[in-house]
């Protein structure tokens, strides 16, 4: 029997919505924090195949997700492609800006990721061979323009600030870059599917701050374009879109770009996106994660409201962001159990 969420990836209704979380491996887990002390920090944590599979596993064994996704991390790309990356305890991700290193010139070549990347393919292949067999496992990595905004500043902000610098002041030189990514991220991503990923999610996680012609160049052809290729080499593999904050332009996205599903954040509601979205074809989300913090009576009457919003439809139940470490762990469950049904 074909798995849950790749019949409504694939467009079929179902009376309970599959249902997996992002960031589920996380903070708000001891187990996971227990993990990540005994792996030394973030980034040992994911380039450690033996304990990134087994953060990927506990929320699958703890709460009984109908997906996994692969525990890695969108900058592990730019860090790939030659870009030095750590994290600051409390603060982030930190990279040397691509200006200081050299630029696009200093990089590697698109192809010459797999070195670095190798240990997350067999972090795939362990969860293939491990995960239950109704589980679907999931692979990702940033979208271009994403990414982008941390090579450029070398850091997360709030506005991209310097990524739109660039575009104002080097428009050629950025579009070079979003190309590098999107050929990297092809041979990554393809990587993880013939390792064993059964779907893939690209995140793109700061697309609400294009907009206009710059949405069209560096979010939404981008994307087109990694879904094309993708296509053309794993034509069964469905892909997640996540053009996080695109509000309007979320319409026709995924006929524009291929995708298969669109992951959808807070900004847009429910209702509307049933509307406007679903008839083109699976849509996943999305529930507040501040739920996930508060509970209660509100978590239950959001969650039935979602699910019987999209009930007319192809849908995979989600949160509209990531879980927050401040998250209740039961909370979680009870989510997950009034999706089926309780
Ligand atoms: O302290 C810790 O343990 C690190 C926290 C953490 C985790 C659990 C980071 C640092 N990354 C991750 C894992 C991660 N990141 C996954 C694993 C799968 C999952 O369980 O969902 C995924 C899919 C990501 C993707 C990711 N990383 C995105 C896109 C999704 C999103 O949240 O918008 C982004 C923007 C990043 C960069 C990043 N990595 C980590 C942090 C704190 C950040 C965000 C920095 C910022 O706010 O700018």
């Amino acid at each position: 029997m074909t798995k849950t969420i790749l019949r409504a990836l694939r467009g079929e209704r179902q009376d309970v919505p599959p249902i997996w979380m992002m960031r589920q491996a996380g903070r708000y887990l001891p187990e996971y924090r227990a993990t990540r002390a005994e792996a030394g920090d973030f980034l040992k944590l994911c380039y450690n195949p033996e304990l990134a599979a087994e953060v990927t596993l506990q929320p699958i064994r703890r709460f009984g997700f109908d997906a996994a996704i692969l525990f890695a991390d969108i900058l592990l790309v730019p860090q790939a492609l030659g870009q030095d990356l750590w994290f600051v305890t409390g603060e982030g991700p930190r990279l040397t800006p691509l200006a200081e290193a050299g630029g696009l010139a200093a990089l590697r070549g698109a192809d010459d990721v797999h070195d670095t990347l190798a240990p997350i393919y067999e972090t795939v292949r362990i969860l293939s061979r491990e995960l239950p067999p109704e589980v679907t496992l999931i692979g990702f990595a940033g979208a271009p323009w994403t990414v982008a905004t941390y090579m450029v500043a070398g850091r997360g902000s709030k506005d991209q600030g310097a990524a739109h610098r660039m575009i104002a002041e080097d428009r050629a030189g950025f579009a070079a870059l979003i190309g590098r990514i999107e050929q990297a991220t092809i041979a990554y991503v393809s990587a993880q599917i013939e390792a064993g990923a059964e779907v893939v999610k690209l995140f793109d996680s700061w697309a609400g701050s294009l907009k206009g012609t710059d949405f069209d160049d560096f979010a939404l052809a981008p994307t087109a374009r990694i879904i094309a290729a993708l296509k053309a080499r794993h034509p069964h593999v469905p892909v997640i879109a996540f053009p996080r904050e695109a509000k309007e332009r979320y319409i026709g996205f995924a006929r524009a770009t291929g995708a298969d599903c669109l992951a959808l954040d807070n900004s847009v509601s429910a209702d509307w996106a049933a509307a406007n979205l679903q008839p083109d074809g699976c849509v996943q989300g999305n529930l507040a994660p501040g739920h996930m913090v508060t509970g209660g009576p509100a978590l239950d009457a959001e969650t039935r409201r979602i699910v019987q919003a999209f009930s007319g439809g192809p849908h995979v139940f989600n949160l509209g962001h990531g879980i927050t470490p401040d998250a209740d762990p039961a909370n979680v469950a009870r989510m997950i159990e009034v999706v089926r049904g309780g």
